[in-house]
C-alpha cells in the first residue's frame, strides 16, 4: 500500500491531506493487514530506539561513524566480460580446460561471504553488499568469483537480520552479471546443521543455481565422500553451474608423529572426488593449518594425482596463510580464495589487496587493477564499523590455532556462545577443552557441523568442569547434549577410521548407532502437498523459495515470518538505524523499491505510562507520526 501511496504523484509533491486517501480510493485496494508499511518501519525504528536490537548486546552511543564512499563506476557502461561469460562462451568442460591451462593465479573474492562469517559472526547485510557490488563488478571484471552465500548466511539472515536470503542472491546475481558466483554448500546438510532428505537437498540446488550460483563448493564435515555424492550429480546433471568438490584438510601432513590425515590419505580423497565427477577440486583449510610446506607437498601431489583444477582456501588465524599461498601457486594451484584488505587477516582469508601486489611482477600475475581493489577496501574499513559489536576479539595471528583447530568461522561465533552461557571468563578452558574434546572423539575433520558438535563439548565440559578422564570414568551416568549424541549416532556421517567404541557407547547408552547415510533415513518431502499447506499458512511469503528457506529452517523461518508480520521489510533500512535506531532529530532515507525512497526523522520518545508504553514520533516525509512502543529496558 505504501508502495502505491509513493508512487502517486500528489503524494511525491508534498501534496498529502488527511482527504487524500479517500479521494483516491484505488491506493486502497492492498490488503487491510498492509495498510501502512510505513508505521510498521516506524514500530521497528521505534523499537530499537526504546529497547535497542536485541541482537546487539552492547553499543557506543558516542561512535562517530564515517560514511563509505563507493568507488565511482558508470551505471550506463555495459559490464566488462568476465568468468561468467567464459562459462557461458566454453561451456563447463571448456570452462574447465580453460581454468587449467590458465597460467595467471585466479582469486576468489570472500568478502561477501566468508570474509565476514569469520569476522563479524555473518552479519553483514545485503544493504551494504548492494551498494558496491555493482561498482565491484564493472571495476574489477578480472577476478575468478565472488562467494556470496552458503555457510551460515541462511541462518543469520533469517535470524538476525530479517532477511531473505533468497533476496540477497537475486540481488547480486543482478548486479553483478559478468563474474561467477560461489557458493559453500554442506553436502547433505546443505545450509543447515543436520542432514535433509535428498529431495530437499537437490531442490535447494536447482533453486540456487536458478536464482544465481554458478559455482557450488561441496564438502562433508566428516570429509565422508558418501555424503557428498547426491550434491556433486544434482549439480552435474540439473544445473549448468561448476560441481568444485572439497578434501578438508585438518592435522598436519607434515608431522611425523600424525598418522590419521597423511598426504596419502587427502591423495586418494581427491582422486575419489574426481571419479564422483567434480568439476574443480578444492582443499579447504577452515581452521587455516596448511602450512607453507605442507601446502608445497599437497598441490604437488594433487597435480600427479588428479587431472583437475586447484581451489586453495584457508584462513589466516596463525597469520602465515600468504606464505602458504606463494608456495601453493608455486606448486601450480589454479586458484586461491582472498578477502579484501580491510576484511582479511586473522580469522578471515589472506589480503587480496596484498597478495596481488605481491604477483604483479610474477609470471603467474593476474591482470588486476590494485588501486581500485584498494579502494574497495576503503569502503569496506568504513562498513565494518558499523558491525562494532560483532568483532571478535581476537587481535593477532596466533599459533594456538595449530593446537585447537577451531575453524575461522567458528572462532568469531565461540566467544558470544561462552558469553552466552556466562563462560566468557573460561575462554582459554574452552580452547583447550576444544582440542581435549578432539582427542576423544578420535580426531576428526572439524568443520560446520561436526566443529559445532566439538564446541558444544568443549562448552559443556567447560561449564560442567570435566576432565578428559571424567569423561572417561563416569561418561556412563552423564547426559551428552544431543548434538554430541546425534554424532555417535550417525547423524552427521562416518568419520575416517569410525568413532571410539567406548565413548560412543558411553554417549549412546542403550541407543544403536548406525552407518548408512543419515538422509537414507528421512522421507522424501512431498513438494506437492506439503507447498500447498504451506501457502496456507504463510500467505506473504509463499513461493517456493520461501517453502525452502521453511523446510532448512522451520523455526527460525516462522520468527522471520512473524517479525515481517510485525515490521515489514526492516532489510531496505541504512545498517546504523537498523542496529541503533536514530538520535533525536537524526534523519535516514530509506530505499524501499528501486528508486522509492522515504525520509524518516526520528522527533521524540514521551515518558512510559502507567502500562509502560512510550509513544515515539517521526516525521515521514514531511509527516508526523507517532507509534506506542513499550519500553522494556
Ligand atoms: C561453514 O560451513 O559455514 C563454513 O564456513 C565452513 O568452513
Ligand atoms: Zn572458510
Amino acid at each position: 500500500f505504501l508502495l502505491n501511496v509513493l508512487k502517486d504523484e500528489t503524494f511525491q509533491a508534498g501534496k498529502t491531506t488527511v482527504t487524500f486517501i479517500d479521494s483516491n480510493p484505488q491506493l486502497m485496494q492492498s490488503s487491510k493487514r498492509r495498510l501502512d508499511r510505513g508505521t510498521k518501519m516506524l514500530s521497528y525504528l521505534g523499537d530499537v530506539i526504546v529497547n535497542g536490537n536485541s541482537d546487539v548486546k552492547y553499543s557506543d552511543p558516542n561512535k562517530v561513524f564515517r560514511k563509505p564512499v563507493v568507488p565511482a563506476f558508470s551505471k550506463m557502461a555495459d559490464f566488462p566480460k568476465g568468468t561468467k561469460d567464459k562459462l557461458n562462451e566454453l561451456g563447463r568442460a571448456g570452462f574447465v580446460d580453460w581454468l587449467k591451462n590458465e597460467k595467471s593465479i585466479q582469486f576468489t573474492d570472500t568478502t561477501f561471504r566468508d570474509a565476514h562469517q569469520s569476522l563479524l559472526a555473518t552479519r553483514v547485510r545485503t544493504h551494504d553488499m548492494i551498494k558496491v557490488a555493482e561498482s565491484f563488478a564493472k571495476n574489477n571484471p578480472n577476478i575468478f568469483s565472488m562467494e556470496v552465500w552458503g555457510g551460515a548466511t541462511f541462518d543469520v539472515c533469517l535470524r538476525f537480520l530479517k532477511e531473505c536470503p533468497w533476496e540477497r542472491l537475486r540481488l547480486l546475481r543482478q548486479a553483478m552479471p559478468n563474474t561467477l558466483l560461489q557458493m559453500l554448500l554442506r553436502g547433505s546438510n546443505a545450509v543447515g546443521y543436520t542432514a535433509y532428505p535428498d529431495n530437499l537437498v537437490e531442490k535447494f540446488i536447482e533453486k540456487a543455481a536458478e536464482t544465481g550460483i554458478d559455482v557450488f563448493r561441496i564438502f562433508d564435515s566428516l570429509n565422508w565422500v558418501e555424503a557428498m555424492k547426491v550434491s556433486i550429480r544434482t549439480v552435474r546433471e540439473r544445473t549448468n553451474s561448476l560441481a568444485e568438490a572439497c578434501i578438508c584438510y585438518t592435522g598436519n601432513i607434515d608431522d611425523p608423529t600424525k598418522n590419521k590425515y597423511t598426504l596419502q590419505y587427502y591423495l586418494d580423497l581427491a582422486r575419489q572426488l574426481e571419479d564422483e565427477g567434480a568439476h574443480i577440486l578444492c582443499i579447504k583449510d577452515m581452521a587455516g593449518l596448511l602450512q607453507p610446506y605442507a601446502a608445497e607437498q599437497l598441490i604437488t601431489g594433487l597435480k600427479e594425482a588428479v587431472d583437475l583444477p586447484i581451489h586453495l582456501h584457508t584462513h589466516d588465524t596463525s597469520s602465515i596463510q600468504s606464505a602458504t599461498y606463494l608456495k601453493a601457486i608455486e606448486a601450480g594451484v589454479d586458484v586461491v580464495d582472498v578477502a579484501l584488505s580491510s576484511v582479511s587477516g586473522l580469522t578471515s582469508q589472506p589480503n587480496f589487496n596484498s597478495i596481488a601486489s605481491m604477483l604483479k611482477f610474477h609470471e603467474r600475475s593476474a591482470n588486476l587493477d590494485i588501486q581500485s581493489l584498494n579502494g574497495f577496501s576503503n569502503y569496506w574499513e568504513a562498513v565494518r564499523e558499523f558491525y562494532y559489536p560483532f568483532e571478535s576479539e581476537l587481535k593477532a595471528g596466533t599459533a594456538e590455532v595449530y593446537g585447537h583447530e577451531i575453524p575461522g568461522g567458528q572462532y568469531s561465533n565461540l566467544r558470544p556462545q561462552a558469553r552466552g552461557l556466562g563462560l566468557e571468563d573460561q575462554f582459554e578452558t574452552i580452547k583447550h577443552n576444544y582440542a581435549v574434546v578432539n582427542r576423544l572423539f578420535g580426531d576428526l575433520v572439524k568443520v560446520t557441523p561436526s566443529s559445532k558438535v566439538v564446541g558444544d563439548m568443549a562448552l559443556f565440559m567447560t561449564a560442567n568442569n570435566y576432565t578428559e578422564n571424567d569423561i572417561m570414568t563416569k561418561g556412563t551416568t552423564i547426559d551428552f547434549p544431543d548434538s554430541v549424541k546425534a554424532l555417535f549416532r550417525g547423524n552427521l556421517g562416518q568419520p575416517h577410521g569410525g568413532f571410539p567404541l567406548e565413548l560412543q557407547k558411553m554417549v549412546l547408552k542403550d541407543e544403536q548407532p548406525f552407518v548408512e547415510r543419515p538422509n537414507a533415513h528421512l522421507a522424501p518431502i512431498d513438494f506437492d502437498k506439503e507447498f500447498k499447506d504451506f501457502q496456507a499458512e504463510f500467505d506473504e511469503f509463499c513461493t517456493e523459495l520461501d517453502f525452502i528457506s521453511y523446510k532448512l529452517y522451520p523455526k527460525v523461518f516462522r520468527q522471520f515470518y512473524e517479525h515481517h508480520e510485525q515490521y515489514n521489510a526492516v532489510q531496505h533500512l541504512p545498517t546504523l538505524p537498523f542496529f541503533y535506531g536514530l538520535k533525536q532529530n537524526e534523519e535516514t532515507i530509506v530505499e524501499i523499491a528501486d528508486g522509492k525512497n522515504i525520509l524518516i526523522r526520528y522527533i521524540g520518545c514521551s515518558a512510559p505510562d502507567a502500562a509502560g508504553m512510550r509513544n515515539v514520533t517521526f516525521e515521514l516525509n514531511g509527516q508526523t507520526r507517532s507509534v506506542k512502543i513499550k519500553d522494556n529496558t
